[in-house]
C-alpha cells in the first residue's frame, strides 16, 4: 500500500553498503548477523524502498582482491544495481579499517603511508566513476592522535590540505566530475579527530587549491557527539553553498557513536533538520549512516530502513503543516516585526551611518517585549506529537 510516506526516487534516499549490511559487532561482543553479499544489500535496498546505494572501495572490493576478482566483483555489483533500479550517487574510501592506517591516513607521519592513502583513495575514485558516483565523500576517521607528542597538529592540517589538493586535480585529469564531501567528527576511532566539526571544514576548504570542488558531508551523529546544534551546522554549510551531501542518522550527547535510526533519539531536533532541507529546497541525497540494533535480525535491518525513510517523510508532513499553520505563522512574523522604528544597515554609507548613529532607540522598552516562544514551541510539540 502506497501513502505520503512511501519513499520514491524523488526523495532521494540512499544508504552505504556498510549501514545495511552492519553485522552489529562492537567493542565488547562480535558479529550478530552473517554477512550480507553487496548483491543482497542491493536486493534488500530496492525492497525497502530506497533509491541509492554508497560505498567504500572495500566495501565491495576486498583489499586483498586480485584485478580479476575485482572486475568480476563490480560487473555482478552492477549488474544488480541495474536489475534492482538502484542508483550510486556517492563514493567514498577506508583509510582506517587497515593497521595500516594506525597513524592517520593523509595525516600520517610515514611518507609512504600517505603516498598509499592517496593512491587507494584513487582506485576507490576510479570505483566509484565506474558505477556512476558523483560525489566522493572523505571521513578522516583516523585523522586524530591520542598523544599530540606524535606531530604538530598544523603539520597534519598542511598533509591534509596536500592530500585533497592532489586527488582534486586527479578527479579533473580523469574527467570524472567529483565534488568533494567532507566529514567531520570529534573523536572515535581516535581519540581526538582533528577536524572536529562541519566548521573545522568550512574553515579549511577556503584554504584549498580548488575549493569550488569541495564541499562538506555533516552527519547528525558527529556534530551530537560533540554537544553542538546539528541544524545549526547544516544551516551554515547550506549559506555558504558547501552542504554537498548529509549523512542522516541519530545520536544522543555524550554517548559513544551510537549511528540510530533517523528520529529514533531526538526527533524534535529531526524536525527542525528536516523543516530546514525541505525549506531551502536541498536537493542532493538523503543518505542514512545509520545501523539496526544489534538486537535484529534482517528482517529488523529492513525495519530500520523503511523506519529511518518513514520517519523523514512523516516529519517532512509535519514541517509543510508547521508552514501552513496560521497561528504559528503569526507568531514567527510578530517575532520579527521591528519594535521600535528601526534604520536600516544593510549598506553602509555617511547617510546609514548617521541614521544608526541618531536612531533614538529605546533599550528598556526593546528588552520589556515577550517574544511568545513558550506559546510557538508549545504549538510545534503539538504538532510533532499529532494534536495539531
Ligand atoms: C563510518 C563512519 C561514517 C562515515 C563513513 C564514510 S564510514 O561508518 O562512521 O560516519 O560516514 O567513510
Ligand atoms: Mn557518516
Ligand atoms: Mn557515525
Amino acid at each position: 500500500m502506497s501513502d505520503a510516506y512511501t519513499p520514491r526516487p524523488e526523495h532521494k534516499f540512499s544508504f552505504g553498503l556498510w549501514t545495511v549490511a552492519n553485522r552489529g559487532r562492537d567493542p565488547f561482543g562480535t558479529e550478530v548477523r552473517p554477512v550480507l553479499d553487496p548483491v543482497d544489500a542491493v536486493a534488500l535496498l530496492a525492497e525497502v524502498g530506497a533509491w541509492g546505494v554508497n560505498l567504500h572501495d572495500n566495501d565491495l572490493v576486498p583489499i586483498d582482491a586480485t584485478p580479476a576478482e575485482r572486475d568480476r566483483i563490480v560487473s555482478d555489483f552492477k549488474k544488480a544495481c541495474e536489475r534492482n533500479g538502484i542508483v550510486v550517487p556517492m563514493a567514498t574510501v577506508s583509510l582506517f579499517t587497515d593497521p595500516v592506517f594506525k597513524d592517520g591516513a593523509f595525516t600520517a607521519n610515514d611518507p609512504a603511508v600517505r603516498a598509499y592513502a592517496v593512491q587507494k583513495t584513487m582506485r576507490a575514485m576510479d570505483l566509484g566513476a565506474e558505477l556512476g558516483a558523483k560525489i566522493f565523500v572523505l571521513w578522516g576517521g583516523r585523522e586524530g592522535t591520542e598523544t599530540d607528542a606524535c606531530r604538530r597538529p598544523d603539520d597534519a592540517v598542511k598533509r591534509l590540505r596536500e592530500a585533497i589538493d592532489f586527488l582534486c586535480e586527479y578527479s579533473i585529469d580523469k574527467g570524472y566530475g567529483y565534488r568533494f564531501a567532507l566529514e567531520a567528527k570529534p573523536n572515535e576511532p581516535r581519540g581526538d579527530i582533528y577536524m572536529a566539526t562541519t566548521g573545522n571544514y568550512l574553515g579549511l576548504i577556503p584554504t584549498l587549491a580548488h575549493p569550488e570542488m569541495v564541499g562538506v558531508n555533516p552527519e547528525v551523529a558527529h556534530e551530537t557527539m560533540a554537544g553542538l546544534n546539528f541544524t545549526h551546522a547544516v544551516a551554515q554549510a547550506w549559506e555558504a553553498g558547501k552542504l554537498f551531501h548529509i549523512d542522516l542518522n541519530d545520536q544522543v550527547i555524550g554517548r559513544y557513536d551510537q549511528d540510530f535510526r533517523f528520529g529514533a533519539a531526538n526527533p524534535k531536533n529531526a524536525f527542525f533538520l528536516v523543516k530546514f532541507l525541505e525549506d531551502v529546497g536541498y536537493d542532493g541525497p538523503r543518505h542514512f549512516d545509520a545501523h539496526a540494533y544489534r538486537t535484529e535480525d534482517y528482517e529488523g535491518v529492513k525495519d530500520f530502513a523503511r523506519g529511518c525513510m518513514r520517519t523523514y517523510l512523516i516529519l517532512k508532513e509535519k514541517a509543510a503543516r508547521w508552514n501552513a499553520d496560521p497561528e504559528i505563522q503569526a507568531l514567527v512574523k510578530e517575532a520579527h516585526e521591528a519594535g521600535q522604528e528601526a534604520p536600516s544597515f544593510a549598506k553602509y554609507s555617511p547617510a546609514a551611518r548617521d541614521a544608526v548613529l541618531n536612531a533614538p532607540l529605546d533599550r528598556v522598552k526593546l528588552a520589556a517585549r515577550g517574544k511568545k516562544y513558550e506559546r510557538l514551541d508549545q504549538l510545534t510539540i503539538e504538532i510533532l506529537l499529532g494534536v495539531r
